[in-house]
């Protein structure tokens, strides 16, 4: 999983001539608060140890060149060229990011890049949001351009619109750019208000398992499901004009608007307005160190996200079946978009080896696929690599 970056820093070096500047940008896990984020709801994030790694310097010409280190692609174009997306994938949340720069007003001259990523891609870890924000603060630094984190977070949560059709919220780049060590980040999606929270699980370890499937419906649906939940909100200001988005709705103006919704449009608002309450709930046990009870609320977001939202797949579902039955499991459920990718799960400490066996060795009997593992730290958002550049995070 990604390339060493000293290797990569030297390779850089040999073939542009000049010493590159390096950034890391983190995936994010997500504890509670899925879907709520589009909905100008409550997300509770936190950035981790596996990074993208970006190494950028001037070209010294207009022209740019980037190179995808683990996929072994490149690509050049002129910074006066139209940009439009094109069907190299990774290549769009380049151009994506650059696009937004020079909306903003930035002039960009022409750079030379490499990247590398530890993040394992469509593990549902936010990948994309890394290389987004990890390039972006790339330009920042290389030009110059002081552009603050929360404007880097907007411009790659935009850049993903326009560039990658995913009409995504802000908590996957908003918990890349400002993630901090061992702090969960608790974030109102509606006024970009934040609080951090020490991640503190106690006798509890948060653990990934990795379906190791992603659906190729996950973008459509995702689209899909914003659709319906503003669907959702245009009935139910019929009975509560106040509500402007599903954050300010209650279950009462959702009882009250029912009988005017299609069944499947209920469901979505009712999950994204319990889901908010959640979050609120599970702030309150952390404060209280009540794991035991985060646990739970986990396990009963699962529960909406695959029974009311419908965002959960068969793997997904199994393993948090067989995990929730092991002893010292104490909550979990799926992650992120959805469709695939990983479930987030707090295990007793003293009992996390023994779950981790039993998860694999039943996911593979279930399903004949193996789950991967990932036993993440929680850690700083995007920055700039000043000391070794393979040592830590
Ligand atoms: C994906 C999106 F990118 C996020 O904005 C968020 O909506 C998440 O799915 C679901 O909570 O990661």
């Amino acid at each position: 999983m990604g390339r060493n970056r000293n290797d990569v820093k030297n390779t850089f070096e040999e073939i542009f001539g000049n010493e590159p500047i390096v950034v890391r940008a983190p995936g994010r896990i997500n504890i509670i608060g899925e879907h709520t984020d589009y909905n100008d709801g409550f997300v509770l994030p936190a950035a981790i140890d596996l990074s993208v790694f970006v190494f950028i310097q001037r070209s010294g010409t207009s022209r740019s060149k980037l190179i995808s280190v683990d996929l072994d692609e490149s690509y050049s174009l002129g910074m006066h060229d139209a940009l439009v997306p094109v069907d190299q994938g990774w290549v769009n949340y380049f151009l994506g990011v650059i696009d937004q720069f020079q909306l903003a007003g930035h002039k960009l001259e022409g750079f030379n890049l490499m990247f590398t990523s530890d993040i394992p891609m469509g593990s549902g870890l936010s990948s994309s949001a890394a290389l987004e924000c990890g390039f972006g603060q790339a330009l920042s630094e290389l030009f110059k351009l002081k552009v603050d984190k929360v404007a880097l977070a907007k411009m790659g949560q935009a850049a993903e619109h326009k560039f990658a059709g995913v009409k995504c919220g802000i908590m996957d780049q908003f918990a890349s750019c400002m993630g901090q060590n061992n702090q969960v980040v608790k974030l109102d999606c509606r006024s970009l208000e934040y609080d951090y929270y020490p991640a503190d699980f106690k006798d509890y370890e948060l653990v990934l398992f990795d379906s190791n499937v992603k659906h190729n419906l996950a973008d459509s649906q995702y689209n899909i499901r914003r659709n319906q939940c503003e669907e959702g909100v245009k009935i139910i200001q019929a009975v509560n004009s106040k509500v402007s988005s599903l954050r300010d709705a209650t279950l009462e103006d959702l009882a009250q608007a029912q009988a005017e919704m299609e069944e499947v449009v209920y469901h979505r608002c009712k999950y994204v307005i319990e889901e908010n309450i959640r979050v609120q709930a599970v702030c309150e046990a952390l404060k209280a160190g009540d794991i035991t009870k985060v646990g739970q609320i986990m396990l009963e977001t699962h529960a909406g996200l695959s029974r009311e939202y419908e965002v959960s797949c068969k793997e997904l579902d199994t393993l948090i079946e067989i995990a929730s039955a092991c002893d010292g499991h104490i909550g979990g459920r799926m992650m992120g978009g959805g469709f695939g990718g990983c479930t987030v799960n707090l295990i007793q400490k003293d009992k996390v080896d023994q779950v981790i066996e039993e998860v694999t060795k039943g996911y593979q009997e279930a399903l004949g696929i193996n789950t991967k593992v990932y036993r993440v730290a929680i850690a700083d958002g995007v920055g700039v690599c000043k000391q070794e550049i393979n040592e830590g995070v």
